[in-house]
Protein backbone atom coordinates (compact mmCIF):
# COMPACT_ATOMS: atom_id res chain seq x y z
CA UNK A 1 0.00 0.00 0.00
CA UNK A 2 2.75 2.17 1.15
CA UNK A 3 4.39 1.34 -2.59
CA UNK A 4 1.31 2.28 -4.63
CA UNK A 5 0.83 5.67 -2.58
CA UNK A 6 4.58 6.56 -3.27
CA UNK A 7 4.44 5.65 -6.82
CA UNK A 8 1.45 7.89 -7.08
CA UNK A 9 3.57 10.65 -5.70
CA UNK A 10 6.20 10.53 -8.83
CA UNK A 11 3.51 10.17 -11.30
CA UNK A 12 2.06 13.35 -9.61
CA UNK A 13 5.72 14.83 -9.53
CA UNK A 14 6.76 13.49 -13.34
CA UNK A 15 3.46 14.89 -14.60
CA UNK A 16 4.57 18.62 -13.12
CA UNK A 17 7.85 18.49 -14.95
CA UNK A 18 6.98 17.20 -18.11
CA UNK A 19 4.29 19.26 -18.99
CA UNK A 20 2.80 21.17 -16.39
CA UNK A 21 5.75 23.37 -14.88
CA UNK A 22 5.38 27.02 -15.31
CA UNK A 23 8.77 29.22 -16.16
CA UNK A 24 8.78 33.04 -16.53
CA UNK A 25 11.08 34.63 -18.69
CA UNK A 26 11.74 38.51 -18.71
CA UNK A 27 11.68 40.33 -22.25
CA UNK A 28 13.50 43.23 -22.53
CA UNK A 29 12.20 44.68 -25.37
CA UNK A 30 9.51 47.44 -25.34
CA UNK A 31 6.20 46.90 -26.76
CA UNK A 32 2.61 47.81 -26.10
CA UNK A 33 0.32 45.24 -24.35
CA UNK A 34 -1.43 43.31 -27.28
CA UNK A 35 1.84 43.32 -29.31
CA UNK A 36 3.85 42.00 -25.92
CA UNK A 37 0.70 39.21 -26.01
CA UNK A 38 1.13 38.37 -29.14
CA UNK A 39 5.29 37.72 -29.07
CA UNK A 40 4.97 35.60 -25.84
CA UNK A 41 1.90 33.33 -27.23
CA UNK A 42 4.50 32.85 -30.41
CA UNK A 43 7.96 32.20 -28.86
CA UNK A 44 6.47 30.93 -25.50
CA UNK A 45 3.14 30.32 -24.16
CA UNK A 46 1.55 33.86 -23.26
CA UNK A 47 2.04 37.31 -21.33
CA UNK A 48 2.50 36.01 -17.47
CA UNK A 49 0.05 34.70 -15.38
CA UNK A 50 0.78 35.04 -11.58
CA UNK A 51 -1.47 33.33 -9.34
CA UNK A 52 0.24 33.28 -5.87
CA UNK A 53 2.82 34.91 -3.96
CA UNK A 54 5.43 32.42 -5.05
CA UNK A 55 5.49 33.26 -8.64
CA UNK A 56 4.83 36.57 -7.65
CA UNK A 57 8.58 36.73 -5.77
CA UNK A 58 10.27 34.35 -8.40
CA UNK A 59 8.82 37.21 -11.36
CA UNK A 60 10.37 39.84 -8.72
CA UNK A 61 13.53 38.65 -9.05
CA UNK A 62 13.38 38.28 -12.86
CA UNK A 63 13.13 41.89 -13.19
CA UNK A 64 14.94 45.40 -12.80
CA UNK A 65 13.33 47.79 -9.73
CA UNK A 66 11.51 50.19 -10.84
CA UNK A 67 10.75 49.27 -14.33
CA UNK A 68 6.91 49.03 -15.62
CA UNK A 69 6.66 45.22 -17.02
CA UNK A 70 3.71 43.91 -18.11
CA UNK A 71 1.98 40.80 -17.17
CA UNK A 72 -0.58 38.88 -18.68
CA UNK A 73 -4.00 40.42 -16.53
CA UNK A 74 -6.40 43.12 -18.19
CA UNK A 75 -9.78 44.55 -17.04
CA UNK A 76 -12.96 44.34 -16.69
CA UNK A 77 -13.42 41.57 -15.10
CA UNK A 78 -10.01 40.95 -14.03
CA UNK A 79 -8.52 38.67 -16.49
CA UNK A 80 -5.55 36.65 -17.89
CA UNK A 81 -4.55 36.56 -20.98
CA UNK A 82 -6.13 33.19 -21.92
CA UNK A 83 -9.40 34.93 -20.66
CA UNK A 84 -9.39 32.91 -17.16
CA UNK A 85 -10.76 34.83 -14.27
CA UNK A 86 -7.71 36.22 -11.88
CA UNK A 87 -8.37 35.34 -8.51
CA UNK A 88 -5.12 36.00 -6.92
CA UNK A 89 -4.14 40.12 -6.96
CA UNK A 90 -1.51 42.32 -4.92
CA UNK A 91 -2.28 45.49 -6.41
CA UNK A 92 0.65 48.69 -5.47
CA UNK A 93 -0.94 51.54 -2.88
CA UNK A 94 -3.80 53.13 -4.49
CA UNK A 95 -4.51 50.87 -7.70
CA UNK A 96 -5.86 50.11 -9.80
CA UNK A 97 -6.74 53.84 -10.19
CA UNK A 98 -7.94 53.67 -13.89
CA UNK A 99 -6.33 56.96 -14.45
CA UNK A 100 -8.17 58.61 -17.13
CA UNK A 101 -10.78 55.53 -17.64
CA UNK A 102 -7.60 54.28 -20.13
CA UNK A 103 -5.69 52.16 -18.07
CA UNK A 104 -6.75 48.80 -19.38
CA UNK A 105 -3.82 46.42 -18.56
CA UNK A 106 -1.42 45.83 -15.50
CA UNK A 107 2.15 45.75 -14.66
CA UNK A 108 4.14 43.33 -12.42
CA UNK A 109 4.08 46.15 -10.10
CA UNK A 110 0.04 45.19 -9.90
CA UNK A 111 -0.39 49.07 -11.62
CA UNK A 112 -3.31 49.56 -14.18
CA UNK A 113 -2.13 51.29 -17.08
CA UNK A 114 -2.57 52.25 -20.65
CA UNK A 115 -2.51 49.35 -22.91
CA UNK A 116 -0.72 51.20 -25.95
CA UNK A 117 2.12 52.36 -23.69
CA UNK A 118 5.41 50.54 -24.45
CA UNK A 119 7.05 48.66 -21.76
CA UNK A 120 9.08 45.65 -21.26
CA UNK A 121 7.28 42.21 -20.41
CA UNK A 122 7.10 38.93 -18.68
CA UNK A 123 5.88 35.46 -20.73
CA UNK A 124 5.28 32.40 -18.99
CA UNK A 125 5.75 29.04 -20.93
CA UNK A 126 4.79 25.45 -19.83
CA UNK A 127 1.49 23.75 -21.11
CA UNK A 128 -0.54 24.19 -18.97
CA UNK A 129 -1.58 26.14 -15.51
CA UNK A 130 -0.09 24.44 -12.17
CA UNK A 131 -3.74 24.31 -11.04
CA UNK A 132 -4.90 21.64 -13.88
CA UNK A 133 -2.62 19.54 -12.47
CA UNK A 134 -5.60 17.95 -10.66
CA UNK A 135 -7.31 16.85 -13.19
CA1 LIG B 1 -2.83 53.01 -12.48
Amino acid sequence: EQQSSVRALFGFVARLTAHNLKQFVFIATLKTWSSAQTYCRMHHTDLAMIENEAENSEVRHLIPVEVHVWIGLYRVPWSWSDKSPSRFQLWGFSEPNNVEGIQHCVCENWSDANCDAPHVFICHQGDQKRSSVKN
